[in-house]
């Protein structure tokens, strides 16, 4: 295949997430082809890749018992590690999305227990590890995401002594007593202190992980930072921030502006039967987004009388995700009832009250549905960030539009302006969502110029310069 190597290649900057930016597709001939699946993180290390090449380690998104050689794409050396299918389903789906996702969301459903699925995180944890000394040079800048890798840090650093290592968790860090549920939460905090830089969504993020380190591990703290004894050094300190992550904001405002996307909004428009207002929530099909909240909100506002279609309507997208995991599947099931009952109690031939849609779109097509949109309505119970609130606000590049949005986002601390809501609210939920709705246009412009400002200037690439300067202790 092209670009495939054999000699063992060393990088000055290693990242390390459970996916490689690359989907692996095997042709019916039986070749394979390697796809770039474009997202805000590839963008984002673009950018600190910019004249050096460096080096990602991460699966594939297949099942198989041996790792694909490492191969160069678009400047990014491309470092596959394998996963057999017992260990996706007790390392990724178990451990990270049954066990570690709902502790990390509130509890929003319980979390599940298996030590085995504990054992399949540890060895995962150390192939990435391993696969991540192989790469990185003498001195070298390791930047690891994500809570699927929390074991990494400390199993980088009992081999290498000599790199910089950070992580960027990118989903909330829970309060200690609800991380204290977790029997293996002392060596979870012990993996993520090999870090010399740990960066969270929000500063009580930060503060959770500092606290739980002084109370569940017996760490010494100080402010953000956590002293860990490290011989035969006397001691070494771990620092804990903030450090929220953004989006390619230019991309997007580029795409906004292309006639033909203009056209498209129109179109989707006119084939919603050109309603007086467009809501839409864009999500994945995930228990922790609120999309059973909003949509009760929303057919109470119908039972009333207070909307109705053709007048309004409402779009919901809501991408597959971990379908293999029972609390998605059941979250399906109520989802498409709820829909059901909606459109058969308030729909009219030609508009029904919902559209609701399982499958992914492609990025342009999202950007046409931004820009339809009235009302974008965003109401996670817990949510790292939402980049989807920051995608609306950076595509409106006509200054159209309102975002309601809910205050368990990491996106509210920086976008208090929008239309703001307590999703377990219902009665309060309905009212902003009549508020975005009535709120005359002028004073609609206002609010999405001050949430423009706020997103137009920090983005991705800002945001990875910023972690980067801050690991290096370049800040
Ligand atoms: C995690 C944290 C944090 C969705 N459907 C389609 C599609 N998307 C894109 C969105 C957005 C991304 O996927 C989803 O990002 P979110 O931030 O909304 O949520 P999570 O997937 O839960 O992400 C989250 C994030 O990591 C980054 O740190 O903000 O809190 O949970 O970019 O636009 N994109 C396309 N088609 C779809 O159907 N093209």
């Amino acid at each position: 295949q092209a670009g495939a190597t054999t000699e063992a290649e060393t990088f000055d900057l290693v990242i390390a997430a459970n996916r490689l930016p690359v989907d692996k597709v095997v042709l019916d001939d039986g070749t394979v082809e390697w796809q770039r699946s474009p997202g805000g993180l590839v963008t984002a290390m673009e950018s600190v890749m910019a004249g050096r090449e460096g080096a990602w380690v991460g699966w594939t998104g297949q099942p198989g018992d041996e790792a694909d050689a490492p191969f160069h794409n678009e400047g990014i050396y491309l470092r596959p590690v394998a996963l057999t299918a017992d260990e996706i389903a007790a390392y990724y789906e178990g451990f990270s999305n049954d066990t570690l996702w709902p502790i990390y969301h509130d509890v929003i459903v319980p979390a599940t227990f298996h030590r085995a699925w504990w054992s399949a995180y540890e060895a995962v944890n150390r192939r990435f590890a391993d696969a991540v000394c192989e790469v990185a040079a003498p001195g070298a800048v390791v930047w690891i995401h994500d809570y699927q890798l929390q074991l990494v840090p400390a199993l980088v650093r009992a081999q290498r002594q000599d790199v910089r290592i950070g992580w960027f968790n990118h989903i909330p860090f829970p309060p200690v007593e609800l991380f204290a549920q977790l029997p293996w939460r002392k060596r979870v905090l012990a993996g993520l202190l090999g870090a010399d830089f740990l960066g969270f969504q929000r500063v009580a993020d930060a503060k959770n992980f500092v606290r739980a380190c002084r109370q569940l591990g017996g760490w010494q703290t100080k402010g953000q930072n956590v002293v860990v004894a490290d011989p035969p050094r006397e001691h070494r300190i771990v620092r804990a921030a903030a450090v929220p992550i953004s989006i390619d904001t230019q991309g997007l405002a580029e795409l906004a502006n292309r006639p033909e996307t203009r056209a498209r909004a129109r179109e989707l428009r006119a084939s919603l039967g050109n309603p007086e207002v467009l809501m839409l929530g864009v999500d994945r099909l995930d228990y922790t987004k609120g999309i059973r909240h909003r949509l009760k909100a929303y057919e109470e506002l119908l039972d009333d009388g207070q909307i109705a279609p053709p007048d309004v309507t409402f779009v919901q997208i809501a991408t597959p995700s971990r379908e293999r995991v029972e609390a998605y599947r059941q979250l399906r099931e109520e989802v498409e009832l709820t829909v059901g009952r909606i459109n058969g109690n308030h729909s009219v031939i030609g508009a029904p009250a919902v559209h609701y849609i399982h499958h992914g779109y492609p990025r342009e097509e999202m950007v046409a549905l931004f820009l339809a949109a009235d009302v974008m309505v965003v109401t996670p119970l817990r949510d790292g960030m939402n980049l989807v609130a920051k995608e609306y606000v950076a595509s409106r590049t006509d200054y159209g539009g309102a975002l309601v949005l809910s205050e368990f986002t990491g996106a509210y601390h920086e976008l208090h302006q929008a239309f703001v809501c307590n999703p377990h609210d219902i009665e309060g939920l309905k009212n902003a969502m009549l508020h975005a709705i009535q709120t005359p246009a002028d004073q609609k412009r206002r609010i999405m110029r001050a949430l423009r400002r706020r997103v137009m200037a920090h983005d991705v690439q800002r945001w990875a310069a910023r972690f980067l300067a801050d690991l290096t202790g370049t800040s």
